[in-house]
């Protein structure tokens, strides 16, 4: 998939274009870019500013709109007047979802958004915006609203709606020591909360825009997009570094790809509304191995699970290698029999959960955990192994899914596997779709 960013450039890295292209790649998308502007800044000031020339600007949209196809855009620094009227030219009419991210001012106080310009962006590029993502400051500089209270808020976002917007996201507004973003959608609205991070950093607003135009151009619902871009700004903003002699920049490392891969597969789960109804008792594990896993340490899972708290779900400790028991033995004794299975995650028995897979025409197997011989019960750890090759035991085709209805004292349990953590969260999809 291929997304355009269209913004300045920050030798930094920390914000603009550079960064834009880091969250793309991160996110498995092909970044392409429109530079409107280089700047000269650092971690400590902002300099210089040398805007393309307009002939410069058409020039670089035209080449990219008549060779790729493109299934989102954002749009970030523009600076002025006539880069807004270039813009709006060319991509007025386009169909595909845009994230306008209306940046004023650097945080090292350099100016992104000349006051002159600021008629024209109203007129032009915020009626283009699918959503609109102001922090606090940009979204009272845009409406001429000071935001004191919620009803400041709703007032504001109901302007930039009028201004043309879809949807409007106000981020960043501190309350009770939680960081609240508020979400105007088109007939819903609704606030989001994270846990506040102690942190002026370079690099935030960029990270958030860009992660949410990548989701929704994944075709995620507008909700999904806008927790999983909260969710991956967060721990940008967690792992941010203080590389230069200012302000921190803010991170998203990928460690390890099948970490990341992983960690991304998981984030996409705990953000789907409803999940919380698949998890059991004994909560969820999501693992997906290294292509020849010698032991359960080749496995990557999440050493403490994904838990339930009421309706949200949490990852609570790291995603790391032998992070899971359970789910990865099981997953190294099918994996066994069939290579190509590489992912797995356990999921809440209800015999619904088990005729929606039917009906999807999943392969499925089971085995009765009653039948369990009393010796294999009696060491720790090989109740998994027994089961699994009990199921599997003379079967040709490869399981999606694997079951047993429990036993005295032990919770009925279904597994799901697939090639790649992706293609777990699609099966999973097909339950959760109707809960
Ligand atoms: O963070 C917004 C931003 C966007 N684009 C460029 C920037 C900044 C902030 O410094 O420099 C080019």
């Amino acid at each position: 998939m291929n997304l355009l960013s269209i913004g300045g450039s920050d030798p930094s890295g920390g914000a603009g274009i550079q960064s834009d292209i880091k969250t793309f790649n991160q996110l498995n998308v092909h970044g392409l870019t429109v530079l409107t502007a280089i700047t000269a800044q650092n971690t400590t000031r902002f300099g210089h500013i040398q805007l393309a020339t307009k002939k410069m600007l058409e020039e670089q949209i035209k080449s990219i709109l008549s060779d790729f196809r493109i299934s989102g855009i954002k749009i970030s620094m523009v600076y002025d007047s006539s880069t807004i009227e270039s813009l709006y030219k060319h991509l007025k009419g386009m169909e595909v979802p845009i994230v306008v991210d209306p940046v004023i001012r650097s945080t090292t106080g350099g100016v992104l958004l000349r006051k002159d310009a600021v008629k024209n962006f109203k007129k032009l590029l915020i009626p283009l915006a699918t959503v609109i993502t102001p922090n606090k400051f940009e979204a009272e500089y845009l409406t001429g609203i000071k935001i004191n209270s919620d009803s400041d808020i709703h007032n504001a976002a109901k302007k930039l709606q009028n201004l043309g917007a879809k949807n409007v996201v106000i981020t960043g507004i501190e309350k009770k020591n939680k960081m609240t973003d508020f979400v105007y959608g088109e007939n819903f609205n609704y606030t989001e909360s994270s846990k506040k991070l102690i942190s002026i950093n370079h690099g935030s607003g960029c990270n958030y825009s860009s992660a949410l135009i990548c989701e929704l151009s994944k075709k995620n619902t507008l909700k999904q997009a806008i927790r999983f871009a909260k969710k991956y700004t967060h721990s940008s903003i967690r792992q941010a570094k203080s590389i230069g002699k200012g302000i921190a920049i803010t991170q998203n490392r990928n460690q390890d790809e099948l970490i990341s891969e992983l960690k991304q597969a998981i984030t996409q789960f705990i953000t789907i509304k409803n999940a919380y109804k698949v998890i059991p008792e004994c909560q969820t594990n999501f693992v997906y191995a290294k292509i020849n896993p010698k032991s359960i340490r080749d496995i990557a899972g999440v050493t403490g699970r994904i838990v339930k708290t009421k309706k949200e779900l949490e990852v609570a400790g790291d995603i790391e290698y032998g992070g899971s028991k359970h789910v990865a033995s099981a997953l190294l004794s099918v994996k066994k029999e069939f290579p190509s299975i590489r992912s797995a995650m356990n999921l809440k028995y209800e015999i619904q959960t088990i005729d929606k897979f039917k009906k999807n025409k999943l392969s499925i197997l089971k085995y009765d955990r009653t039948k369990e011989p009393k010796i294999i019960k009696s060491k720790e750890g090989l109740s998994v192994k027994w089961g699994m090759s009990t199921a599997i035991h003379k079967v040709n085709t490869i399981p999606d899914i694997i079951y047993h209805e429990g036993d005295f004292g032990k919770e009925p349990m279904i597994i799901i596997f697939g090639e790649r953590p992706v293609d777990v969260l699609q099966k999973i999809k097909m339950v959760l779709r109707r809960v």
